[in-house]
């Protein structure tokens, strides 16, 4: 799990972003279609041209989700249990989609953040976005 310093870094990011985590997520996932094509496979009835409505509105959804597990970062399996279900048995997401996801949302907040970017900034996401990964993969057999 996340330390003390690793949770108040996340938390202190979570607080700076307020009500602009959907639009970070958007650009990541619009970055991620862009990075990593095959992800697109998921979305085959989604518009996924530069700023369609779908993705904006999906956007805000998976960042409501973030908000959600960055608020319970003790029980992160529990808070995310039917998302988890969903993923594993309805969506049937390949785990590493999860991973690149993650990481253009990383270079996402990078971007718009360079000073709080802190390579202990850095480490505290890539953890926090790897434990999310991990509850939400959890039910994949
Ligand atoms: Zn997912 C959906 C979250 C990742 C794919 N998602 C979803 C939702 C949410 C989420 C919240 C909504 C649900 C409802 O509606 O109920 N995700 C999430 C998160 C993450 C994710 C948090 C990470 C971190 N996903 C993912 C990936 C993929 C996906 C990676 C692939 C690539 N999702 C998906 C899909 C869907 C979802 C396909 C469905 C959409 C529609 O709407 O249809």
């Amino acid at each position: 799990s996340l330390s003390q310093t690793e949770r108040a870094l996340v938390l202190a990011l979570w607080k700076k972003m307020s009500t602009n985590v959907g639009i970070y997520t958007t650009e990541a996932l619009e970055r991620t279609f862009m990075a990593f094509p095959a992800t697109k496979t998921y979305f085959p009835h989604f518009d996924l041209s530069p700023g369609s409505k779908q993705v904006k509105a999906h956007g805000q959804k998976v960042a409501d989700a973030l908000t959600l597990a960055a608020h319970h970062l003790d029980d992160l399996p529990g808070s995310l249990s039917a998302l988890s279900d969903l993923h594993a048995h309805k969506l049937r997401v390949d785990p590493a989609n999860f991973q690149f996801f993650s990481h253009c949302l990383l270079v996402t907040l990078a971007r718009h953040y360079p000073g709080d970017f802190s390579p202990m900034m850095h480490a505290s996401l890539d953890k926090f976005l790897g434990l999310v990964t991990l509850a939400l993969v959890s039910k994949y057999r």
